[in-house]
């Protein structure tokens, strides 16, 4: 397949300022007519050939100037078409008409049709399966869209920007027409034709302009929109506050959809979402899913500024718009709720998501330089490590200046199509630093390892703190450069308060940040009164991992008592991953593990200290999974042994904290009405998590099984039905909890996902099996992405020991749904492909079994080009 390279790029030798577009909608066969007009760019040669983008396409008819083309004047085949011979003006029109099955598009690109409704995805490459085009995010145009259909199926007619006018056609058909006034990518593109329900509401902005919002759903389902809609009007206050960046257009709409590759999109005033993320209420969803919603709802809209307003010049630059918005959507949380909790759960997520693929065989920059397909890099990588990047931006420059260098990028490049470069020089020209060293993070593949020691003395008062950094290497990048890493940190005294210190020799510290810019640093602070403990990269300053020469007493200290709670979460962290590999290896040699008191002792303290909020302590007693002590043992892993150390260690502290935690579950029950806020999901978190050694504890069910019946909001529902699957799925309450459940929930979809991926995660040896019945249930399908995931990606994500059964069967099961899935949606198909990744990190007989299937299936030569890419590179 062709390789595409960041420094081919060039810019086109044709622009499209104007897009004029007509749909007659219909399921099995649409016809869109395409008007553009061109334009020859002055330095392009008068006969360049006009080249544009197709996927599957068939041409119906071409004409330039209104006059239909000759036919040896251009060539077209389903994925291009050639014109050869254009008129000599640099301007000129074509139209070009192509005829497209919606209905029979099962990759969910392009125009296709979920539950009866029409909709559109085009980025990345989509919307070269509608027409022919400059399909290139480089290549603004202004749209007109035209749509006609069956006003019966489709009533609502819709797409990107305000709507000009609409009426009644012959033969119960209807049209509408949109336009769009702010030049946009094609990727951008939406329509949505359908019958749906919706939920309307206004919002001002600041500057007065009044905006008509509406989120569409299935009829029936309005209610469940309410906190979706809270949530946009939030996120559109938050950005004009917080960035001064308000809404644009006279109407913003959302529409839910059932079948789609990925979260939601984007499209310029017509954002097309999962409907996962966008229904929601008590009895449906968990606080989980309505803390999604909250964050992606802001994503979307938040692209439109980072993204829509300045978009990218390649698909190369896809983190200039994913990382800056996902930073957006973190901030946005973090001031809607507890910025320490949410902190957590990023750096938990990072860790567990992009750490191994910077660690494995599909590592690649935060800015890759090349790609065979541009699908298989809406990554970890690109998405949170590029946020975390745009964080040490900030942390690096200061609020003020971080915020200066945003204004200038939104003043230099609005309407324009920009690189990773153009933003970092607007930081660079905004505070006058050179940010050259910094940009690597953006150019480097690999996670930097920060290792410390340290050493107090008494006498002198100094504090000696020798740094090293290393970048391992990567997949084509062997030699790695130095980075500028900013860690956070803190001397914490004796009494749990950040000691002062007179002056520091070694490096440059600035506001409790160390800049590590050489490959060591002996750095040495005057003037520390007391011995201190090393509190370093306090709130995840730098997206590093850490070799802490420190003792098991330092860590304890600081989870007790640094003055940053994620510092207190990280230490304890430290500590029972530190626990748990030691005990894995127990149970390797056969011998029992065992856990030292005063680290379950300060887990149960943390869990029960009242003075820190609920949500935090849930955290705190979420030890850390399989996955992610795997992660640190990094080879020859053994999952049975991991899963046998963990259930030892729940066990600990079940036991030990049997009196506390039944107390606690009491208390916390509370008999007010469901909110969604931050603080009572906080107090489900934590009796959740509580439930779990409960029954660990009692050895029964009972308590679990009590509130699984009591329960009256899906979070307590599900984290009971979850904890009675994980630990009695072969006992009657465990079956009677399971079947109960599918029965109550059968006709909700959303629902029942959360049915299929609870028992996907059962770490049992009879899951694969029960796995493949599941697939045979009426309710399942390949064709739903949402349902593929919940039972085939949890399984393949979130069950360490069935998906790596040592008999090889947990990988053939996902092998063949990969292989089965990739002619019909090879996006999705490739995606569940990546769960094979870190596939040579596993103890050799397991990585002989996923070796075998991976080079089986990478021989198949009917692969799409979505998933050749990921095997290739898998096995590389
Ligand atoms: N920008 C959106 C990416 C997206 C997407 C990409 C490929 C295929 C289907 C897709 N659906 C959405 C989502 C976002 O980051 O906001
Ligand atoms: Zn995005």
């Amino acid at each position: 397949g062709q390789i595409f390279r960041l420094e081919d790029y060039q810019p086109s030798n044709y622009l499209i300022p104007e897009v004029v577009l007509d749909f007659r909608l219909n399921a099995e066969e649409t016809l869109v007519t395409a008007r553009l007009q061109v334009e020859r760019i002055a330095r392009a040669p008068a006969d360049a050939p006009l080249i544009l983008d197709g996927d599957g396409l068939v041409l119906e008819a071409l004409a330039v100037n209104g006059t239909e083309a000759e036919p040896a004047d251009y060539d077209a085949s389903p994925d291009q078409l050639t014109i050869s011979r254009l008129p000599a003006s640099r301007r000129f029109e074509l139209t070009i008409v192509t005829r497209i099955a919606p209905s029979k598009n099962t990759t969910l690109m392009g125009l296709y049709v979920s539950s009866g409704v029409f909709c559109t995805q085009c980025e990345a490459e989509g919307f070269r399966r509608i027409t022919y085009f400059l399909d290139r995010p480089d290549i603004l145009s202004v749209y007109t869209v035209r749509m006609e259909a069956d006003r019966k199926d489709a009533p609502l007619l819709l797409s990107n920007g305000n709507p000009l006018e609409s009426g009644d056609l012959a033969d119960g058909r209807h049209f509408a027409v949109w336009h769009d006034p702010f030049p946009k990518p094609s990727y951008l593109f939406a329509l949505v034709a359908g019958d749906l329900g919706v939920v309307k509401d206004r919002f001002t902005t600041a500057s007065g302009r009044e905006v008509d919002l509406g989120i569409y759903v299935e009829h029936g389902k309005e209610k469940r929109a309410a906190y979706a809609m809270d949530a946009l009007k939030r996120s559109m206050r938050w950005d004009e506050e917080r960035f001064g960046r308000e809404y644009d257009l006279d109407v913003f709409n959302i529409v839910a959809v059932s079948d789609f590759n990925m979260g939601a999109m984007e499209n310029k005033g017509l954002n097309v979402f999962n409907d996962k993320y966008v229904l929601a209420d008590e009895d449906t969803a968990t606080d989980v899913d309505f803390a999604n919603i909250e964050a992606i709802i802001a994503h979307e809209y938040f692209h439109n500024w980072t993204g829509n307003r300045i978009t990218c010049r390649d698909w190369f630059q896809l983190c200039l718009k994913e990382g800056l918005t996902v930073f957006r959507d973190h901030e946005f949380s973090a001031n809607e709720r507890s910025r320490a909790v949410k902190r957590i759960a990023e750096v938990r997520g990072l860790r567990a998501h992009q750490f191994p693929e910077d660690q494995g065989p599909l590592a690649h920059p935060v800015r890759p330089r090349r790609y065979r397909e541009i699908n298989n890099f809406y990554t970890a990588t690109v998405y949170e490590k590029g946020s975390e990047v745009v964080r040490m931006l900030r942390t690096i420059l200061g609020e003020d200046a971080f915020r200066a260098g945003m204004d200038l990028y939104f003043e230099r490049h609005d309407g324009q199509a920009v690189t990773i470069e153009d933003f970092v020089k607007a930081f660079e020209d905004a505070s006058g630093r050179d940010l050259s060293q910094f940009s690597l993070w953006y150019h480097q593949a690999g996670t930097p390892n920060v290792a410390l020691s340290s050493r107090y003395d008494g006498k002198e008062k100094t504090l000696t703190v020798d740094v090293e950094q290393s970048v391992p290497p990567t997949p084509s990048e062997s030699r790695k450069r130095l980075m500028h890493i900013p860690l956070a940190f803190g001397l914490v005294g004796p009494d749990g308060t950040d000691l002062d210190y007179q002056s520091v020799e070694g490096a440059s510290v600035e506001n409790g940040v160390i800049h590590l810019r050489k490959r060591r640093h002996q750095m040495v602070f005057k003037g520390v009164k007391a011995r201190p403990v090393l509190s370093i990269n306090r709130g995840f300053s730098a997206p590093v991992t850490l070799s802490v020469e420190s003792r098991a007493d330092e860590q304890l200290f600081l989870a007790r008592h640094d003055s940053d709670p994620f510092s207190r979460w990280q230490a304890l962290n430290t500590l029972l991953t530190d626990a748990l590999i030691a005990a894995s290896k127990a149970v390797r040699g056969g011998k029992k593990p065992v856990f030292e008191d005063e680290l379950i002792s300060v887990t149960i303290d943390l869990a029960a200290d009242e003075t820190l909020e609920e949500a935090f302590r849930a955290l705190i007693l979420s030890v850390p999974g399989e996955a992610d002590v795997a992660r640190e043992i990094g080879r020859d892993i053994d999952p049975d042994a991991i899963h046998t150390a963990r259930g030892a260690l729940l066990m600990a502290i079940a036991q030990a904290g049997s009196q506390t935690f039944r107390a606690l579950y009491e208390r916390l029950l509370d008999n007010a009405p469901f909110s969604p806020d931050a603080r009572s999901a906080g107090r489900r978190a934590l009796r959740n998590t509580l439930i779990e050694f409960l029954v660990l504890d009692s050895s029964s069910p009972e308590a679990a099984y009590r509130q699984f019946e009591d329960a009256d909001n899906m979070t307590e529902r599900a984290g009971a039905l979850t904890v009675l699957a994980q630990h009695f799925h072969d006992t009657d309450v465990g079956r009677a909890a399971l079947a109960a459940f599918e029965k109550r929930y059968r006709d909700n979809p959303l629902v029942l996902d959360k049915w299929f991926q609870i028992q996907a995660m059962i770490p049992s040896a009879a899951t694969v099996s029960l796995l493949r019945s599941l697939m045979e249930h009426p309710h399942f399908s390949l064709a739903n992405p949402n349902r593929v995931r919940a039972l085939v990606g949890t399984f393949s994500m979130a069950n360490q020991t069935a998906f790596h059964s040592a008999d090889g069967e947990g990988y053939r099961l996902v092998a063949e749904t990969v292989a089965a899935l990739d002619s019909h949606n090879p996006q999705v198909a490739a995606r569940l492909a990546t769960a094979f990744r870190s596939w040579r990190s596993l103890e050799k007989g397991r990585r002989e079994h996923a070796r075998k299937l991976l080079a089986e299936m990478s021989k198949r030569t009917d692969l799409s080009r979505d998933l050749a890419d990921i095997l290739e590179r898998t096995l590389a």
